[in-house]
């Protein structure tokens, strides 16, 4: 019997596998309205068989986009646009999850393939970022952020609250919080980019409040039956790992005694300086890691993209569920190719009936 095509279920919710479609940028919104390609996009990727898809990091206010084309739903109608991404999600049978995040020093940039780097000062399409500290990321992100007060803390800690209030009521049944890759929150725990001298910083427990703080706030209004979960640079590949690592798993205890219900362990892309030992699913066992030493059930993603690596990840224990990001850009229908490939009894079932009940049969 295949690991991979098991069921999970997390509270009230139940995945039919432990396929994820991870949050991907599709940097194809205006002024953070989803439209057409999202519907088409995330529609595709329920299709084609994947337990959970959650909607691509989306942002809590303005300035907490990535680049201007990123999604938001910092107000009512950008939420509302999102109902019919909910209903063709859960049409197809996968639970619709949606990430929430705020892009901090990262932020008011171009799309990758116009760039990848900070919009240009003058450029009316680019904003003023705000972060811990005054402090730019290096090359490419050099915008120096402004350093957020005391109040711009409070405000960014209620947008995200606001957020998950709105994806709570447009339909979403997971919400990720966004605390890796470098953006806002992973930013106020990595040292090298936390210089604050007030209660958010200097120590690892005044690096972690921002973090904490926001997840407490938004588990009181986010429904306690549905999955709560958070995405997380655990290690920045920069020579601190070891020490890194504790630290990470130690917060994660943290977070799952706030309530936290799973965590998709990530990287930090705190520095461009990192060493990333890239490979197929290298993370694996550091997922395990913190699955066994913080006793939560766990996702990530990073070369896992297939169907043997992510039988093997679930199989050992490494993951619960198994994040396939680029390998369903390439494949929306991967679901349906790694059932076949593994030997799942009819493969074809994991597929919507007006596509399934022909592919058994001629
Ligand atoms: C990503 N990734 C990403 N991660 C995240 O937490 N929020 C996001 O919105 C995005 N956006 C995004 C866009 C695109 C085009 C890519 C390729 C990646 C990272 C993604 O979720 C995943 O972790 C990586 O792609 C690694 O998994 P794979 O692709 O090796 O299976
Ligand atoms: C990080 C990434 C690095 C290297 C290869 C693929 C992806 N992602 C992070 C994404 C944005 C796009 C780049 C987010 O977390 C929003």
């Amino acid at each position: 019997m295949s690991a991979l095509f098991q069921p999970f279920s997390l509270k009230s919710v139940t995945l039919r596998n432990r396929i994820a479609v991870p949050p991907m940028c599709q940097y194809s919104a205006i002024e953070g309205r989803a439209n057409d390609w999202h519907l088409s996009h995330y529609a595709s990727m329920a299709r084609g068989g994947a337990g959970l898809v959650i909607v691509e990091a989306t942002a809590v206010s303005p300035e907490g986009r990535i680049t201007p084309g990123c999604t938001g739903i910092w107000n009512d109608d950008l939420a509302e646009a999102f109902v019919p991404v909910v209903q063709a999600i859960k049409s197809a049978g996968s639970v619709p999850g949606i990430q929430i995040g705020h892009a901090g020093r990262k932020a008011s940039a171009n799309r990758p393939w116009e760039g990848d780097d900070h919009i240009a000062d003058g450029d009316k399409r680019g904003w003023q970022t705000i972060a811990p500290s005054a402090l730019a990321f290096g090359p490419g992100l050099a915008k120096i952020p402004r350093a957020m007060t005391l109040d711009d803390i409070a405000r960014v800690r209620q947008d995200f609250v606001d957020a998950a209030k709105r994806a709570r009521d447009v339909g979403f049944e997971w919400l990720e919080l966004h605390f890796a890759h470098g953006y806002l929150a992973q930013s106020f725990f990595a040292a090298d980019s936390n210089a604050r001298d007030d209660i958010y910083g200097g120590s690892v427990e005044n690096r972690s409040r921002f973090l904490l703080e926001t997840l407490k706030a938004v588990r009181e209004v986010w429904p306690e039956n549905l999955p709560l979960t958070l995405r997380f640079g655990v290690l920045e590949f920069d020579g601190r790992d070891e020490q890194t690592l504790i630290e990470s798993i130690d917060l994660t205890r943290q977070f799952k005694r706030a309530g936290l219900d799973m965590i998709s362990v990530s990287i930090g892309f705190s520095t461009p300086t990192a060493q990333i030992p890239w490979g197929p699913a290298f993370l694996g066992p550091i997922a395990q890691r913190v699955r066994r030493e913080a006793d939560i059930p766990v996702s990530s993603a990073w070369g896992f993209g297939t169907p043997e690596l992510a039988e093997q990840a679930v199989k050992n224990e490494q993951l619960d569920v198994v994040m396939i990001g680029k390998a369903h850009l390439a494949n929306p229908h991967w679901a349906y190719a790694a059932a076949k490939q593994l030997g799942v009894e009819r493969a074809s079932w994991t597929l919507p009936a007006p596509y399934a009940h022909w592919l058994e049969r001629y």
